[in-house]
């Protein structure tokens, strides 16, 4: 039995050299957890039957920045412009969605997350969006990961808008793809100007389940809004 909730963190992968390989997440998901009531911990990508066995041991789970979804996902060849894939974490993520929507463990996705939320449900992505969308905003920012650069227009009548209390907030942003045709069981629940999509609340559960595109672990020490989403979302995981 333990106090605070545990907040299992999809890892990414590096590899610097050959004594340095292996799972990755940038401090701000672990120190944003800690800071707003959770105890994190890292869930190395191994196989769909080992992760489901990590997720039995945590009250909510963060779906991670990261590589590109692979375009195999979602039915589509590779175009020009698309990143770095990793097929196997992809599996494995999905698998995660699958399971947090059948045990309604609470679910906050972060960028690539919400990419990766959006192909488990059937959706697909816009696979760079510089070479795909004309008149788009910057948003690959040049400014660190810890300053907000656009503002994203939220939906009234959506959890987030509960959350926030504002229509106009303002986000970072530090993606070059973005969700193209929307899943059908999601909703689109906020937008940058240029019409991408910046956040989603799937809408057939009751425990917490939404997914952004900015990245509010870099900006929780600073900013108030983003402090609450993620307590909210940690608060949210003692209620199950
Ligand atoms: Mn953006």
């Amino acid at each position: 039995m333990h106090n605070k909730p545990i907040i299992g963190i999809t890892g990414a992968y590096v590899k610097h050299n050959s004594y340095m390989e292996g799972v990755y997440v940038h401090q701000d998901y672990h120190k944003s957890v800690i800071l707003c009531g959770g105890i994190p911990i890292i869930l190395p990508y191994v196989s769909p039957e080992i992760t489901i066995e990590m997720l039995k041991l945590c009250d909510g789970i963060i779906l991670s920045g990261g590589e590109d979804v692979d375009p195999k996902f979602y039915g589509q060849d590779p175009r020009i412009g698309l990143g770095h894939t990793i097929p196997e974490r992809d599996q494995v993520e999905i698998s995660i969605v699958n399971y947090a929507l059948k045990h309604q463990v609470p679910l906050l996705a972060i960028c690539r997350g919400v990419q990766l939320l959006n192909v488990a449900l059937g959706g697909t992505l816009i696979q760079d969006i510089p070479s795909t969308v004309s008149k788009a905003l910057q948003h690959s920012q040049t400014a660190e990961r810890n300053r907000d650069t656009h503002w994203v227009t939220v939906e009234k009548n959506s959890k987030l808008y509960e959350i926030f209390q504002e229509d106009r907030v303002r986000v970072n942003s530090l993606h070059h793809q973005a969700i193209d045709v929307l899943a059908p069981d999601l909703r689109a629940v906020a937008k940058a100007s240029d019409g991408i999509i910046e956040a989603v609340e799937y809408t057939k559960v009751s425990s917490f389940f939404i997914a952004v595109q900015w990245h509010p672990e870099s900006l929780a020490s600073t900013n108030p809004l983003m402090r609450r989403l993620i307590s909210q979302f940690i608060a949210s995981t003692q209620k199950i």
